[in-house]
C-alpha cells in the first residue's frame, strides 16, 4: 500500500459550517515603504518581504547567493531598517467595536506604530501579533514597523542574561556566521549553519492586515479525530478560540455541519467575554481517521524499548529525510517550490519527512501538500544545537509561539509526533560545550524548564492527539526515566539515533549502529555543476578554489570527501582543471549515494531482527533532503530542486519491495524487504557478470521465495568463495553481483547490486561508448540509452534543463536501457539533446 493510503481522508477538507461574527478584513498586503537605518537607502518593498529580496528587487544588490555575497552583504542584517505605509480603511471604522493589526509573522524585533502610537514590540518570527488599535484608527493611517537588527539584538541579550553564559557563543569560524542566535527567537539557521549563509533577515514575512469585528471573533479553528476505545465510536474535537468583546457573555447556537459524512449537530453554546475557547466533541459513523501511536515497549531477546510509529494500527517503517528550510529567503519559497520538493520526496518513495528544529515551522501550504501525498512529519520546535535561556521574557515568549503554532498546525493529518528540539539532549549529556561538571545542574535545570514544564506542558494541553518527545536524538521512555536527559541519548536499545562517521569505509555496514530508528545520518556531496555555474564564475571552479572553500560550512568537509572517494575510486586527473571539477562533482555525488544506500539498506534490513540485543529498526531518516542554496552539503534535492543522484538511489533503496545483500565472514545474505501488507511469492534472480562482458557469467532464479509482509527477512545465502567458483573464473575483483524479485502479477523490485571489491580494484571494466536518442511521448521524453560494455554510475545530466529522468546513476549490465525524462517546464527535444552529458565511472580519468 502506497503512503498515501495511509492517511486516512483528511477531515479538515470536509466542508464544516461553524456560526460566526464575519470580521471585516482589510489586507495589508503589497508594497510598503522601506527605509535604512540612517535613511540613506530608501525604496519601495512588497510585503510579505524581506530586506534583502527588496534590495535585489530594486537592483541595489546582486543574487545575494552569488560568490562570496554572504559576507559582501553582511552590512544589510546589521542596519536596522524600518518598513512603513500609509492606509486607508474600506469601511466606516467607528461602526466596530474592536479593530486589531494582526502581524501573521514579524521577522522578528521590531516596534510597531501606527499614527505614531507605539502599539507594541516583537521579537519572535514564530508567533502571531495582534495589536488592539481601537482606539487609534483613523480613516487614513500611517503604519511603521521599526526593526532592529537581529544581530545586535541577540548580541544585547547576551550581554544582559547575566546568570550564567549560555553557549555556544559563536558558529564555528567556518560558517562564516553570527553570534548568539539562541538568544532570539529567530530561525537558527539564518546566523549560518553547517550547509548554510548567514542572512539575518529583517522583514514582514507573513500575511498583515487589519480586522474589524463587532461581539465576537474567532481566531483560531482547529480539528482533532478521536477513537474512544471503550465506546468503539469515533469523536472529531472541533476547537474554536474566540476573542469576545461584547461586555456580557453571548449565548448561541452552533451547527457543525459535514455533509459528506452526512453529520449534523448543533449545539448551544456560551461565550464568556474576553479570550475564550469552545470544544464541541462530534460523534462521527463510517469513516476512519489516521491513528498515530509511537510504541515503546520491551522487546523479546532485547534489553531496552522498542521505538516505532505504529499508523492506523500498524507499524509503519518510516522512510525519509530531514526537511531544512527551502531558501534564506522565505518570501521566495512559494506553493510550487513546496511542491516540488514535497512532490519528489514521495517520488522517490518517502512515507516521512522530519521538519528539523533549526529552520522555521513551515507554512500551512508545506502541511497541506504532506497531508495530500502522504508524507508524515516529524515536527520539531525550533531549537538546535544550542543551550538556551529560560528568563521569564524568554519563556513567555516560547509559551506564545508554542501554543500558537500547536493551534494552527494541530488540524494536520501529516503530523504525527511533536520533538522538542534537535540534539540539545546530547548536547549536554555529551557535554559538546565543555562546561565544568560543578556547574552543569543549572543547564539540566534550564533544559527541563523549558522542553518538559513548558513546551511539553503546552503542548499536551494543546493537542492530546499525537505523541511528544523531548528531543531527538533521545532515548525516548528511558530518557524520562533518567530525569530528561539520559546519560547516553546515543543508545541503540532506546529511541532514535543521529549517527555520522567520516572517517570510517562507508561501504562497510558493520559501522553503523543498530539503532532502534535512525532519524539522521548522512554524507555531504557537491551540486552539480549547472547549479554551482549560476553563482560562481570560471575563476571558481576547482575542487580548491577560494569558492569551493567559502561554500562548505562543515570543517574539514571538501577533504572528508575526497578521503571517502579515494576508499573506492580514482580521483580524477584530467588536465583540463573545468572537467577535472566535474568529475570531482560527480564522484562526491557518486560516494554519497552509494555510503547512504549502504547505510540505508543497512537500517531497512535491521527491521525484523535482534542481533546481540540490538535491531528492530523501525526507521531510516536520512540528513537532509533539500538544500537552502547553492553550495555542497548533506542533501539529495539541489538548491532548485535538481536531483543528486542520491535522490535517484532514495528511490530504489526506499522501494516498497527491495531485496538486498550484505556480506557477513564471508557469506553473501540477501534479504527480501517489503512495506507491503501481505506476503508474496515470488522468484528471486541471482545474476553474476564480469566486469568485461555483457553477457552474464551465470544466472540462478530461485522460485517460490515468500517475501513477508512489512518485514525484512533472509532469502538467499551463499558463501562468496562457493558463488566464485560456481561463476567460472570469477575473482572479487573481475565481477559484480546483480539481483531482483519478480512475481507473476507484474510485481518488481529494482535491480540491486553488491560489488565484491572497491571500482578502482575491478579488473575488466571496459571504457564504455554511450549513446542516447532522445524523443518525445505526450509530456515526457524517452531517453533509449546504449552501451557497448558494462558501466557502472551511469549519469545522465541535462543541464540546467529542469525536470527528473526516472532513473539515473545506474549500473548497466545489459546493452540498452531505456530512462523517461520528466520536465517541469516546456522544453523539446533539441534542447534535451544540445543539453545532454553522459557519464559513467571509466570517464573519469
Ligand atoms: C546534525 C543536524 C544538523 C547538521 C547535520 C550535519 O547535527 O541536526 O545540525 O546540519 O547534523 O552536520
Amino acid at each position: 500500500m502506497g503512503p498515501a493510503a495511509l492517511l486516512l481522508p483528511p477531515v479538515l477538507l470536509l466542508p464544516l459550517a461553524v456560526a460566526a461574527g464575519g470580521p471585516e478584513v482589510r489586507s495589508l498586503r503589497g508594497s510598503w515603504q522601506l527605509r535604512s537605518g540612517n535613511g540613506s537607502v530608501s525604496l519601495p518593498a512588497e510585503v510579505p518581504g524581506c530586506v534583502h529580496t527588496a534590495l535585489l528587487c530594486r537592483g541595489l544588490i546582486q543574487d545575494p547567493y552569488y560568490r562570496f555575497n554572504d559576507v559582501m552583504y553582511r552590512w544589510i542584517s546589521l542596519d536596522n531598517w524600518t518598513y512603513s505605509r500609509t492606509f486607508k480603511t474600506s469601511f466606516d471604522v467607528r461602526k466596530w467595536q474592536k479593530v486589531n493589526l494582526v502581524f501573521e509573522g514579524v521577522d522578528t524585533v521590531a516596534e510597531i506604530l501606527l499614527n505614531n502610537v507605539t502599539l507594541g514590540r516583537t521579537d519572535n518570527m514564530f508567533n502571531r501579533y495582534s495589536f488592539d488599535i481601537t482606539s487609534v484608527i483613523q480613516e487614513v493611517n500611517f503604519v511603521e514597523v521599526r526593526f532592529l537588527s537581529a544581530v545586535s539584538y541577540a548580541a544585547e541579550q547576551s550581554r544582559c542574561h547575566k546568570a550564567h553564559s549560555i553557549p555556544p557563543a559563536c558558529p564555528p569560524p567556518v560558517q562564516q556566521g553570527e553570534c548568539h542566535v539562541n538568544f532570539i527567537r529567530k530561525e537558527q539557521c539564518s546566523f549560518s549553519w553547517d550547509w548554510g549563509p548567514s542572512f539575518p533577515t529583517q522583514g514582514i514575512w507573513k500575511d498583515v492586515r487589519i480586522e474589524a469585528y463587532n461581539h465576537y471573533h474567532l481566531i483560531y479553528f482547529s480539528l482533532t479525530p478521536f477513537f474512544e476505545k471503550s465506546a468503539q465510536q469515533w469523536y472529531l474535537e472541533v476547537e474554536s478560540i474566540f476573542d469576545v468583546v461584547s461586555s456580557k457573555p453571548i449565548a448561541g447556537l452552533v451547527t457543525v455541519n459535514i455533509p459528506k459524512l452526512q453529520t449534523k449537530q448543533t449545539f448551544s453554546v456560551k461565550l464568556q467575554p474576553g479570550e475564550g475557547s469552545i470544544v464541541l466533541l462530534v460523534n462521527i459513523n463510517k469513516v476512519y481517521f489516521r491513528t498515530v501511536e509511537l510504541v515503546q515497549e520491551p522487546i523479546p531477546g532485547s534489553p531496552g524499548l522498542s521505538f516505532y510509529f505504529r499508523i492506523n494500527g500498524r507499524p509503519i517503517f518510516i522512510k525519509g529525510s530531514n526537511w531544512i528550510p527551502a531558501d534564506s529567503f522565505q518570501d521566495r519559497v512559494t506553493y510550487d517550490t513546496l511542491r516540488l520538493l514535497l512532490k519528489s520526496a514521495a517520488d522517490a518513495n518517502m512515507n516521512a519527512l522530519r521538519v528539523w528544529g533549526g529552520g522555521i515551522y513551515e507554512q500551512d501550504e508545506f502541511y497541506d501538500i504532506c497531508d495530500e501525498i502522504g508524507i508524515m512529519i516529524w515536527q520539531d520546535f525550533m531549537f538546535a544545537c544550542a543551550l538556551y535561556p529560560t528568563n521569564q521574557n524568554y519563556l513567555e515568549s516560547v509559551r506564545a509561539e508554542v501554543s500558537h503554532q500547536v493551534r494552527r498546525l494541530k488540524s494536520h493529518p501529516s503530523i504525527i509526533l511533536w520533538s522538542g528540539n534537535n540534539e540539545n539532549e546530547a548536547a549536554i549529556a555529551s557535554n559538546w560545550f565543555s562546561i565544568p561538571p560543578p556547574d552543569i545542574g543549572v543547564y539540566i535545570k534550564d533544559y527541563v524548564t523549558l522542553y518538559v514544564k513548558n513546551i511539553r506542558e503546552i503542548v499536551l494541553s494543546e493537542d492530546k492527539s499525537r505523541p511528544f518527545v523531548a528531543s531527538s536524538p533521545t532515548n525516548g521512555l528511558e530518557s524520562v526515566k533518567e530525569g530528561w536527559l539520559s546519560w547516553d541519548p546515543y543508545d541503540t536499545h532506546y529511541g532514535d539515533t543521529h549517527f555520522y562517521d567520516y572517517n570510517s569505509d562507508c561501504w562497510n555496514w558493520t559501522v553503523y549502529p543498530r539503532t532502534r530508528f535512525a532519524s539522521e545520518y548522512g554524507f555531504q556531496s557537491w551540486p552539480s555543476f549547472s547549479t554551482i555555474e549560476k553563482v560562481s564564475s570560471p575563476e571558481d571552479w576547482s575542487y580548491t578554489s577560494n569558492f569551493s572553500l567559502h561554500r562548505q560550512h562543515h570543517e574539514g568537509g571538501n577533504i572528508q570527501m575526497l578521503q571517502e572517494i579515494e576508499r573506492h575510486f580514482k580521483l580524477p586527473q584530467s588536465p583540463d582543471p573545468v572537467q577535472k571539477f566535474k568529475d570531482m562533482i560527480y564522484l562526491t555525488q557518486v560516494m554519497q549515494a552509494q555510503c547512504i544506500k549502504t547505510e540505508t539498506e543497512f537500517y531497512r534490513f535491521s527491521q525484523s531482527e535482534i542481533i546481540n540485543g540490538e535491531g528492530h529498526t523501525m526507521g531510516a531518516l536520512y540528513w537532509q533532503l533539500n538544500d537552502i542554496w547553492q553550495a555542497p552539503s548533506w542533501a539529495s534535492l539541489e538548491y532548485g530542486g535538481k536531483w543528486k543522484l542520491l535522490h535517484y538511489f532514495a528511490q530504489n533503496f526506499f522501494a516498497p519491495l527491495l531485496p538486498v545483500a550484505y556480506e557477513d565472514k564471508g557469506m553473501l545474505h540477501i534479504y527480501g524487504v517489503s512495506d507491503f501488507h501481505e506476503d508474496h511469492k515470488l522468484t528471486l534472480r541471482v545474476v553474476v557478470h564480469a566486469w568485461s562482458s555483457l553477457e552474464p557469467v551465470c544466472t540462478l532464479a530461485k522460485e517460490g521465495v515468500t517475501v513477508k509482509a512489512q518485514s525484512a527477512l533472509p532469502i538467499y545465502k551463499e558463501s562468496i568463495s562457493d558463488l566464485l567458483k560456481r561463476c567460472r573464473n570469477c575473482t572479487r575483483k573481475s565481477c559484480i553481483v546483480t539481483f531482483c524479485l519478480m512475481g507473476e502479477d507484474g510485481l518488481q523490485s529494482p535491480t540491486n547490486y553488491y560489488f565484491l571489491s572497491s571500482l578502482k580494484d575491478a579488473v575488466g571494466l571496459e571504457k564504455t561508448q554511450l549513446s542516447a536518442s532522445v524523443s518525445q511521448q505526450d509530456d515526457t521524453y524517452i531517453f533509449v540509452l546504449q552501451t557497448t560494455a558494462i558501466a557502472p554510475f551511469v549519469t545522465l545530466d541535462v543541464g540546467s534543463v529542469r525536470g527528473r529522468f526516472s532513473d539515473n546513476g545506474f549500473l548497466m549490465t545489459e546493452k540498452k536501457k531505456v530512462v523517461v525524462f520528466y520536465p517541469w517546464e516546456p522544453t523539446s527535444v533539441e534542447e534535451l539533446e544540445s543539453s545532454l552529458t553522459l557519464t559513467s565511472l571509466l570517464d573519469i580519468v
